[in-house]
C-alpha cells in the first residue's frame, strides 16, 4: 500500500515530486460519484440566510466583493465543474488545485486531440494537444493529487474524463481501477462526430457503461455535440432530447441507475438572438420529460468568440435557466475558451462566476415562479416535446437507429420535421473498426467481474445462495472473477503499471527544465504550464481594426515579448479606435528574493476603526494648502461616498482649496481638531515639501504639536520625505480613506501612550 501523504499545507505549493514518489503503489481511496453535501438545506452564513447552498469548505478563496461581507464563501448546490488539460498534467495538477480552492468539485480532464481513435491504452506522461493523453500514470498522479486537495478544501472531489473511441471499454476499466468519477461516456457521439462504426460503438458503449456501473461512476452524455455543430443550433431541439432518450435508456438498460445519468444540456442559442424565448421552453420541457435523471449545465459553446466578456454574459444567462429549472452539475466552460486552451485563471474566473451567480439568485425561485400553465412557455414547452416524439416514431418506422443514421436524421440543421439534407449520414458497415463483432459461442465465458451480457457466469452483485434466486453478494467471493482469484477491481495488486515508455517526452524530462523555478525565489508568469512566460495585454489603439492589430504585434514585439498574438481584437468605433488583447512571452526570471519589497501597511479592519471613533470621536480639519484649486484627492479620502473618513464616523470640517496654513492651524485648534489634512498636488520647486515643513513650525509655534496629527496628501507626495519635514505622515497617489483611518487611529493610541 501507499505510504502516507503528507497533507498539504495552504502556504506551500503543491509537490509533484512527492506525488510522483511512490506512484507505483498508490490506490485510490474511494470509487463512485459524490453529490455536495447539505444541499438546499438553509444555512446562516456570516450575516445572511441562504436556501440554496451547500455545506462550506473548511478552506477556501472567497469571491473579491466577499471582502465586504467578512469574507463569507458561499457554495452553491449543484456540483461545479472546471475542464483542466494543459497537455501536462503536472501543471494541471496546480491549477486544480486553485479550481477547487475558488469552489469547483469536478475537475474534468479533456483528452488529447486525437484518442478516440487510438486503439489500447498508452502509457507514461507524454505531453498532450489540446488536451492531455489519458494514461494510467496520469490520472493515477492527478488522483492522488486530489485525494490531498479535497481533505485541504473538505469536500470529495469529482474526477473526470472521457471514456468514448475505439478504445472506450478499456478506458472504462482504467478508470475504475483508478477511482475516476464520472465520464462523458455516449456511444452516438462516436458515430456522429468520430466515425467510428456505429454497431461496434453500441457494443463498446454497452461493455463500458457496465463497467461504470460497477465503479458507481457518474455518466454525462453527448447530446450537446449537436447543438455546438448544427449550422443553426436552434433548430436541432427536438433531437437533441431524442439523442438524450436514447444514452439514458440504453444506460438504464445496462444497469445504470437514474441518479447517475446526467444530460448534458446547453441552451441552444445566445444573444444578441432573442435566447431566453427558446432556451427557457428547452430547458424546462427536458427537465419534464426526464424528471428522474440529472442535469449537467453548461453554456453555449456554438456562438462564442474570443471576447471573455462576452462569454461571460452567456455563461451568465446559462446560470440563470439553472437557477430557474434546476442544475445538478454546473459546468463553466471558461471565458477564454474562444481564443486559446484554457488558462489558469479562466478555470479559476468561470468556477468563480457560477459561484458568484448562484449566491447572488439564491432563494429566486421562492420569489418568481414560471408561467406553466398558459401563455408563450406553456405552448413552446409543448411544441418541443412534440417535435421529439414525432422524431422518436419517424426513427422507429425506419428501421430504428442504425437507419436514421444512415439516412442523415441527426445533426440536421432543420427544425424537425423539417430537414435540410446537411446531416451527419455514417453507414452501418462504415466507419472505423466496422465488421468486428462477432456473436458469443455458447460456452463463451469471461470471469472478470463488470460484464456485459452472456458469460457463463453470474455477474457480480449477483449470486446463488443456495435458494434457487440470485441474491445479492460481495461478488468477489463468488463472483464471475472468484476463478481466476479476482479480476483487478478486487485485487488491485494485479494492474500492471508501466512507469514511461518514452525516454524523451515524460514528466521528468519537463520537470527538469523548470527545476530553477519550482520551490525557489524564482518565478516567470506563467498561463499553463510553469514558466511559460506567457502575458496577456489590453490596448486601446486609436485607429482601425486592421492596422490595430498589426500596430499592437509591434508594440508587443518592442516591449520585448516572444510569440506575440493578438488574441482578440473588437471595434470601438471605427475610425476612433480598437481593443486590443494580446499575448506574449516574457522570457526573463524575476528573483523574488533580490526585489526590494517594503513592509505591507497594516489596514485595521473597518468595524475596528468604526467602533473606536464610536467610542472616542474624532475630529479633522482639511483643506488644499498653498495656491492649490485641486481638491478631488482630498474628497475622496474625506467623502462618506467614496469609502472616506466620514465614513468610519470622523468628523471632518473641510475648509476648501487654497487654505493658508495659518487658517488651518487657528481652525484645528478654535474645533479642537485631532488632526489635520494638507493636501497639494502643485509640486513645482517642491513647494508641497515647503508647505509640510511650515506646516509642523506653525503648529510648533502655537504649542499643539504634541497633540496635533499632521498629514499631508497629493499625487506627488513621497511618504519618507514627507515624514522628513516634521508631519506625522505623508500619503501618495492610490490613497484610500481606510489608509488615512487607520493611520489617524493607531497614531492617536501612540500619541495616548496606548
Ligand atoms: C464538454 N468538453 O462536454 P474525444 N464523448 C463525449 C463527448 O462529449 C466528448 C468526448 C467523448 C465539452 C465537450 N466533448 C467535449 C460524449 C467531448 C471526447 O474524441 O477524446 O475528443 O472525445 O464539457
Amino acid at each position: 500500500m501507499s505510504k502516507e501523504q503528507r497533507p498539504l499545507q495552504p502556504n506551500e505549493k503543491l509537490d509533484i515530486d512527492r506525488i510522483l514518489e511512490g506512484l507505483e503503489d498508490y490506490r485510490p481511496r474511494r470509487r463512485g460519484w459524490t453529490w455536495r453535501p447539505g444541499r438546499g438545506e438553509p444555512r446562516r452564513i456570516g450575516d445572511f440566510e441562504y436556501f440554496e447552498t451547500s455545506e462550506s469548505l473548511a478552506q477556501s478563496t472567497p469571491l473579491p466583493g466577499a471582502h465586504y461581507f467578512h469574507d463569507i464563501d458561499p457554495q452553491p448546490g449543484p456540483v461545479v465543474t472546471t475542464e483542466i488539460a494543459s497537455g501536462r498534467f503536472e501543471d494541471d495538477i496546480r491549477r486544480m488545485r486553485m479550481a477547487a480552492w475558488h469552489g469547483a468539485d469536478h475537475l474534468m480532464v479533456i483528452r488529447t486531440a486525437g484518442q478516440s481513435h487510438m486503439d489500447g491504452l498508452i502509457e507514461g506522461t507524454p505531453q498532450g494537444v489540446g488536451g492531455v493523453p489519458i494514461t494510467r500514470k496520469q490520472v493515477r498522479a492527478q488522483r492522488k493529487a486530489l485525494d490531498l486537495i479535497e481533505d485541504e478544501v473538505g469536500r470529495p472531489i469529482n474526477y473526470h474524463s472521457y471514456v468514448s473511441g475505439v478504445s472506450g471499454p478499456e478506458i472504462a476499466v482504467m478508470f475504475a481501477e483508478e477511482g475516476v468519477n464520472g465520464a462523458h461516456q455516449d456511444p452516438q457521439y462516436n458515430v456522429l462526430y468520430r466515425n467510428v462504426n456505429m454497431v461496434r460503438s453500441f457494443v463498446d458503449a454497452a461493455a463500458a457503461k457496465k463497467i461504470m456501473v460497477w465503479a458507481d461512476m457518474a455518466q454525462i452524455d453527448g447530446a450537446h455535440n449537436a447543438n455546438a455543430t448544427a449550422r443553426e443550433a436552434w433548430k436541432v431541439m427536438p433531437e437533441l432530447m431524442v439523442q438524450h432518450g436514447i444514452n439514458a435508456m440504453f444506460s438504464v438498460k445496462v444497469g445504470m441507475k437514474k441518479e447517475n445519468i446526467c444530460l448534458s444540456t446547453v441552451p441552444p442559442t445566445a444573444p444578441p438572438a432573442p435566447c431566453m424565448r427558446m432556451d427557457l421552453p428547452y430547458a424546462v420541457a427536458l427537465r419534464e420529460l426526464f424528471r428522474e435523471y440529472k442535469m449537467r449545465a453548461q453554456q453555449n459553446t456554438k456562438y462564442m468568440t474570443s471576447s471573455a466578456r462576452e462569454a461571460t454574459v452567456t455563461h451568465t444567462l446559462n446560470l440563470l435557466i439553472s437557477e430557474l429549472t434546476s442544475a445538478d452539475i454546473q459546468s463553466t466552460i471558461t471565458p477564454d475558451e474562444g481564443r486559446n486552451v484554457p488558462w489558469h485563471i479562466y478555470n479559476v474566473e468561470g468556477s468563480d462566476t457560477a459561484k458568484q451567480a448562484f449566491a447572488g439568485m439564491d432563494g429566486l425561485k421562492e420569489m418568481v415562479t414560471l408561467r406553466r400553465s398558459d401563455g408563450p412557455l406553456a405552448d413552446k414547452v409543448r411544441e418541443l416535446k412534440e417535435r421529439a416524439v414525432l422524431f422518436l416514431e419517424e426513427m422507429l418506422q425506419s428501421g430504428g437507429y442504425f437507419q436514421s443514421v444512415e439516412q442523415g436524421f441527426f445533426v440536421d440543421s432543420g427544425l424537425y420535421p423539417e430537414r435540410n439534407g446537411d446531416g451527419i449520414a455514417r453507414k452501418i458497415d462504415g466507419g472505423v473498426s466496422p465488421g468486428e463483432i462477432y456473436e458469443r459461442d455458447e460456452d463463451y465465458m469471461a470471469p472478470v467481474t463488470a460484464h456485459f451480457g452472456y458469460n457463463n457466469l453470474a455477474q457480480y452483485g449477483l449470486e446463488d445462495n443456495g435458494d434457487g434466486n440470485e441474491n445479492p453478494g460481495k461478488g468477489s467471493e463468488k463472483g464471475p472473477a472468484s476463478l481466476i482469484g479476482g479480476s483487478t477491481f478486487e485485487n488491485p495488486d494485479k494492474i500492471v503499471f508501466i512507469d514511461e515508455l518514452d525516454e524523451e517526452d515524460n514528466v521528468h524530462r519537463r520537470l527538469e527544465k523548470t527545476a530553477n523555478l519550482r520551490n525557489s525565489s524564482k518565478i516567470k508568469p506563467e498561463m499553463e504550464w510553469q514558466g511559460d512566460g506567457i502575458v496577456l495585454l489590453t490596448l486601446f489603439l486609436p485607429t482601425d481594426k486592421r492596422t490595430a492589430e498589426f500596430s499592437g504585434l509591434e508594440i508587443g514585439r518592442r516591449m520585448g515579448l516572444e510569440d506575440v498574438e493578438v488574441i482578440h481584437s473588437e471595434i470601438m468605433q471605427p475610425a476612433e479606435g480598437t481593443r486590443i488583447e494580446l499575448k506574449g512571452r516574457f522570457n526573463q526570471v524575476i528573483d523574488t528574493a533580490k526585489l526590494e519589497i517594503p513592509p505591507a501597511p497594516e489596514i485595521l479592519s473597518e468595524e475596528e476603526i468604526r467602533a473606536e471613533i464610536k467610542s472616542t470621536p474624532l475630529k479633522v480639519v482639511a483643506g488644499t494648502v498653498g495656491n492649490d484649486e485641486h481638491s478631488v484627492g482630498l474628497r475622496e479620502v474625506i467623502d462618506i461616498k467614496h469609502g472616506g473618513l466620514e465614513g468610519f464616523g470622523i468628523q471632518c470640517h473641510y475648509l476648501g482649496t487654497s487654505v493658508p496654513l495659518e487658517k488651518l492651524v487657528d481652525a484645528a485648534i478654535e474645533l479642537e481638531a485631532d488632526a489635520i489634512l494638507a493636501s497639494t498636488i502643485i509640486s513645482h520647486y517642491d513647494v508641497h515639501y515647503q508647505h509640510m515643513k511650515r506646516l509642523h513650525e506653525l503648529c510648533v509655534e502655537k504649542g499643539i504639536r504634541d497633540r496635533i496629527i499632521l498629514i499631508s496628501g497629493g499625487t506627488q507626495v513621497s511618504p519618507e520625505m514627507a515624514v522628513e519635514q516634521g508631519v506625522d505622515a505623508g500619503f501618495g497617489r492610490g490613497t484610500k480613506g481606510i489608509h488615512v483611518a487607520t493611520f489617524l487611529v493607531k497614531r492617536r493610541r501612540e500619541i495616548r501612550g496606548e
